[in-house]
């Protein structure tokens, strides 16, 4: 047995105690890791137990949160055992000691060769004789680098795809978005790569940034002195948990009201108010009513994607009441006349386009732009994510959202900013990519493209937009490859690799899988590389207030499994080797620079050089002082760690910085902030035919206590229970209407493919819309979504219609999950 699972074992004062971010979301929040050998036991006295905790009597609710998910015992390749607690710092900024049903159950998710994570990868695997196997590594890099080098000797690095991770946390982190992209940018040069949740590798805020303004240019705390707080496409309860719980809702009880008079004196301070763009009622709307008081919540339940309109309408609207920061617009902005003409559009019209009555959209433009008092522009925060980012169309929609904000100047002030709310941490670090953000990676592999296909921390079998398209020809490739391996008895590894080359030229391609556990690709791969996670390595993230931390390493990985940024190392290592072999001194030189022992050495050649001209920064704000910043210092900054840019090393602290373009010079060459035209475009055509066709639209996105493709989650009863495969939310009348209840099987279908889920009727959805869970591995929402992008190759996984029917029922999917209503009717 892992551990007793109802009961805690307290840390006795000798347990020891290291720092971790929470490696799921984007908020990033402080625990901490006592560790102490097995079979030893804290008293419940303070000075016996070690966290300083009083047990012998009632500990006051909220003093600490401890759960039995919070405790586990992991094995050291040593042979010994520990019993591990990870636990909330109650003195990290970020959660104040909260947790949440993902992060709390993070001790769970380590690994325990008798617990949930079992079936993690222990060695590299590999597929020969119509069966996995178990390799080493020697093996492994022979076979994979011997097919690189094979196929860069025969027809240059085209050949060689990638889909990998560019985030923070979990199969992430400034370490290894750097090994990975030194690998495949300087080293294999290849432009064959796309990001794990888009199929090219681009950006999810393109306009954003050319109009100037990076994405995640506040603080939390600016939430807590906001007056005003708009939420588009997010559904923050259930997605960012405690950066709402921590942070806007103290702001929405009026609890922050002193802080606000501290932080702006002589201000007004009229009650906090929140907007909600959603076509959905979420769960957070529901509790934020509860919090805020109804009168203070405005739903904009627009029809889907039609945000576009919604913004121009207020953009208009604000411009000719004159709401705007005209001093502003002229000193600090260009193309606002432009704008002004190309996004012109009446409140009449933007209600016809979103379905929200006219009142409502001036009500949400006088509480958000309205002088509160004279010559007092409202503290109006934007945030938005996946509704927007994978809405229709992600460029336009950023475009016509940030139109608003600069007009209003609700940019560089406290208690403002227009940020993402943010997905994983961030943490990239990476040399330049090599290639044209515009190869749609997904439709290559369709199309034959590539001999070699790598995923790397991601699994796009259930992430893709067209997944089932996407499957169905990966699968077909792979065979080739596998049936031409299979009939390579007795091969030597040198006589493999010209095997699996020649099978890739009549159509194959040889699949690869760097992960953690087997899952879905398994189906696809010839070779699986086993990774270590936080926890089992030293990583640095930041949070979605740029807030860096380092996550120190406390147990060991299963068996021979390996940091991502020494994987890449072991691969580039073996290319040198082969090149230095057989005298091509100039290969060789490519692969060089990957002497690397431990992530720290990855992290010191790549971060703390982040500011080296020719180290472009995509998807992160790492500064141009990452040299600031080392192990030691981030351990000395503990679970607050700084806010890049780092500024300063100063009396033994590092100093970041809280708000960006405060001094109002945006990132545009000449310093100021762009306007962008954004006229509104309708639904782009390959939607508009699928809506046309079918009757239901299948919204998606992500549930309280599921972590993304339920990697972990599938081996964990508790969620199972809950989560046997995707739900699928529907009108109740709707469902009536289909013979459907609670809990039966459904089948979705469309032009691109099919996918079945358990219907989960709810009050709150509308007539012939729905709410899918995204990813499960089992019922794959994206086999339905069409492979319709924008101009950057940026997809809308939010907008495809479906047909619906009834399939039959799981008797034993009653029998656990609970159908009560998620917004706490
Ligand atoms: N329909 C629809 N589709 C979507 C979205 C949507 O909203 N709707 N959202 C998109 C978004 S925002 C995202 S982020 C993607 C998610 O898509 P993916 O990134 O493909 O999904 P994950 O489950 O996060 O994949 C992480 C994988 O890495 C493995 N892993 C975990 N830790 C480590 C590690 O330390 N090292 C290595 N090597 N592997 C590790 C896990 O086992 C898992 O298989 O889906 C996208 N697709
Ligand atoms: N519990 C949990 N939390 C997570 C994750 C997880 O897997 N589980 N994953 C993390 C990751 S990687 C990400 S990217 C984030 C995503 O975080 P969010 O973006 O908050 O989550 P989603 O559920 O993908 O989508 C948000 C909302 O978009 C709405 N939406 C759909 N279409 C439209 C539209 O046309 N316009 C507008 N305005 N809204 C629309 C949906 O109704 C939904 O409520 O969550 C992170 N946090
Ligand atoms: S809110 Fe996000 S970062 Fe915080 S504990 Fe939950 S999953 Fe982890
Ligand atoms: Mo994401």
């Amino acid at each position: 047995m892992a551990k007793d699972n109802d009961r805690i074992v307290l840390p006795p004062v000798t347990a020891q105690r290291t720092n971790m971010t929470c490696h799921f979301c984007i908020v990033g929040c402080g625990y901490h890791v006592y560790k102490w050998p097995e079979g030893e036991e804290g008293g419940r006295a303070p000075n016996q137990n070690a966290l300083g905790v009083d047990f012998r009597k009632q500990v006051p609710p909220m003093q600490l949160i401890m759960t039995p998910a919070m405790e586990n015992v992991v094995t050291y390749r040593d042979g010994s055992r520990k019993t591990i607690m990870i636990v909330p710092d109650k003195s990290c900024v970020v959660n104040s000691g909260l947790s949440s049903t993902r992060g709390g159950k993070m001790a769970t998710y380590m690994y325990a060769p008798d617990g949930i994570t079992q079936e993690r990868l222990k060695n590299p695997r590999i597929y020969v004789s119509d069966q996995w196997v178990d390799t080493d590594w020697d093996s492994a890099m022979a076979l994979y680098a011997g097919l690189m080098k094979k196929t860069l000797d025969k027809d240059g690095p085209n050949g060689i795809v990638f889909s990998a991770f560019d985030h923070g946390g979990a199969g992430g982190g400034f370490e290894n978005t750097w090994g990975s992209g030194k690998l495949m940018f300087t080293a294999l040069q290849t432009p064959m790569v796309r990001i794990h949740n888009r199929p090219a590798y681009n950006s999810e805020c393109h306009a954003t940034r050319e109009m100037g303004i990076g994405e995640l240019n506040n603080s939390y705390e600016d939430a807590e002195v906001a007056d005003v707080i708009w939420s588009i496409g997010a559904n923050s309860y259930e997605t960012q948990t405690n950066y709402f719980l921590n942070h806007w809702v103290p702001n929405l009880q009026g609890s922050t009201t002193d802080k606000k008079n501290k932080w702006f004196p002589g201000e007004a301070t009229p009650k906090t108010k929140v907007v909600f763009v959603d076509p959905r009622r979420t769960p957070t709307i529901a509790i934020a009513e509860h919090v805020a008081g109804k009168d203070n919540v405005l739903h904009l339940d627009i029809q889907p994607g039609t945000d576009i309109a919604l913004f121009n309408g207020i953009f208009t609207y604000v411009v000719q009441q004159g709401w705007i920061d005209r001093d502003f617009i002229a000193q600090h902005t260009n193309g606002f006349d432009d704008a002004v003409k190309a996004n012109n559009l009446s409140l009449e019209e933007s209600s016809r386009i979103t379905g929200v009555p006219v009142d409502k959209i001036r009500t949400a433009a006088e509480w958000s732009y309205k002088p509160k008092a004279p010559n007092q522009m409202p503290r109006t925060m934007h945030t938005y994510e996946k509704g927007i980012i994978w809405g229709n169309d992600n460029y336009l929609i950023q475009s016509s959202l940030v139109d608003v904000v600069l007009a209003t100047h609700n940019v560089g002030r406290r208690g403002t900013g227009v940020v993402r709310m943010g997905g994983h941490q961030e943490g990239y670090t990476r040399p330049p990519y090599p290639g044209n953000t515009k190869i749609y990676i997904d439709q290559e592999l369709i199309n034959g493209k590539g001999r070699m296909m790598t995923w790397w921390a991601c699994n796009n079998f259930q992430t893709s937009n067209n997944a089932q398209g996407l499957r169905e020809v990966v699968l077909r490739r792979s065979q080739v490859v596998k049936d031409a391996m299979q009939k390579a008895r007795g091969a030597t590894t040198e006589q493999m690799v010209d095997v699996i080359y020649d099978a890739t030229s009549k159509g194959g391609l040889f699949v690869t899988s760097i992960n953690i556990y087997p899952t879905k690709l398994a189906e696809a791969a010839h070779l699986m590389l086993p990774a270590a996670h936080p926890g089992e390595m030293n990583l640095t993230s930041m949070n979605g207030e740029r807030r860096m931390r380092l996550s120190e390493r406390f147990m060991d990985p299963p068996g021979t499994a390996m940091p991502d940024c020494l994987i890449a190392a072991r691969v580039a290592n073996t290319l040198r080797d082969m090149y230095t072999k057989e005298g091509n001194s100039k290969m060789a030189t490519r692969f060089n620079g990957f002497d690397w022992k431990t992530e720290e050495d990855a992290f010191n050649d790549g971060f703390r050089r982040a500011g080296q001209p020719g180290v472009e920064k995509i998807d992160s704000q790492g500064g141009s002082t990452g040299n600031l910043v080392t192990y030691e210092r981030l351990r000395v900054m503990a679970n607050n760690g700084v806010q890049l840019p780092t500024k300063a090393w100063e009396g033994g602290k590092l100093v970041g910085t809280e708000m960006l373009y405060m001094d109002a010079k945006f990132d545009t060459p000449d310093g100021k902030a762009q306007f962008k035209p954004s006229p509104w475009p309708g639904l782009p055509k390959t939607v508009a035919d699928q809506k046309a066709k079918y009757r239901f639209w299948i919204n998606n996105g992500r549930t309280n206590e599921v972590w993304q493709t339920v990697y972990h989650d599938q081996y964990n009863e508790f969620v199972r229970a809950q989560d046997p495969m995707a739900y699928i939310e529907m009108n109740p009348g709707d469902a009536q209407g289909l013979g459907v209840s609670p809990g039966d099987i459904v089948e979705l279908f469309n032009d691109f493919g099919s996918t079945y889920a358990m219907a989960y009727p709810a009050a709150e959805i509308k007539h012939d819309q729905t709410f899918m869970v995204f990813g499960h591995i089992n019922g794959i929402q994206d086999n339905v979504t069409t492979t319709w992008t924008d101009r950057n190759v940026v997809p809308y996984y939010k907008g495809t219609w479906a047909n619906i029917r009834r399939v039959g029922s799981m008797e034993d999917y009653k029998r656990t999950v609970s159908f009560k209503s998620r917004r706490f009717a």
